[in-house]
């Protein structure tokens, strides 16, 4: 059996990135089994460049194959924002709630996205770079329990309900992670030879 290492100390993105690679023939690690790891310096101006820093960083310290996602919401009315900056908009998932909705009062347009990159590294090589996005709308008021982040807040398109409202099944197959994880792994399935870590 080979081994990946998801570049994330997110435990929530580690569980649906678990859920997403099903029963794959693969030991799948994240940032979470090295603690002791030196925090990675996200200093991109992308999601790509993030990710491409994130799944470099944990290939090379893992010496694994490794994936890394860089997400974000991005809310149209506030022109991107808060975009690449999405983790770092206040201190905790309520407070970066409390402040998106803040921002938004008085605006009638609710339009956001969800963006997810994922990168992969292969024996210290970014080897591509793969996304997802899901379009949506902000709520007036969070609603849900499910998920993490902004997911109170976030309407996909054809849904009157919250991503945390949804069960985990439904967000994991319509989310921006998914779809950019879809891609990734048609990516790998076309390339396995270059993975020389019996992965898949
Ligand atoms: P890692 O860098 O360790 O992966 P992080 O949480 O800091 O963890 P990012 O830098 O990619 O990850 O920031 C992504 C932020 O965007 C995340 O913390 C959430 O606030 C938000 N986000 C991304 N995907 C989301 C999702 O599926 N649902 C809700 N919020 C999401």
């Amino acid at each position: 059996m080979g081994c990946i290492v998801i570049a994330t100390a997110n435990a929530h993105k580690v569980e649906e990135f678990r859920a997403l690679m099903g029963k794959q023939d693969v030991d799948v690690k994240s940032l979470l089994d090295y603690p002791h790891m030196p925090p990675i310096e996200e200093n991109g101006s992308s999601f790509r460049e993030n990710a491409s820093i994130k799944a470099l960083a944990a290939c090379n310290y893992c010496d694994v194959p490794a994936f890394a996602d860089d997400s974000g919401l991005e809310v149209a009315a506030l022109d991107g924002a808060p975009g690449i900056y999405s983790a770092r908009y206040a201190p905790t998932a309520p407070e970066r709630i409390a402040k998106l909705l803040k921002a938004l009062e008085g605006k009638t347009d609710r339009r956001a996205r969800f963006v997810c990159v994922i990168a992969i590294a292969v024996n210290g090589e970014v080897v591509d770079t793969f996304e997802g996005e899901v379009r949506g709308r902000i709520a007036d008021a969070p609603r849900g329990e499910g998920g993490f982040g902004y997911d109170p807040v976030f309407i996909p398109d054809g849904y009157d309900c919250t991503f945390a409202e949804l069960s985990a099944e439904e967000k994991n197959r319509i989310s921006h992670r998914a779809v950019a994880f879809r891609k990734a792994m048609e990516f790998v399935e076309d390339q396995m030879s270059m993975l020389d870590n019996d992965f898949l």
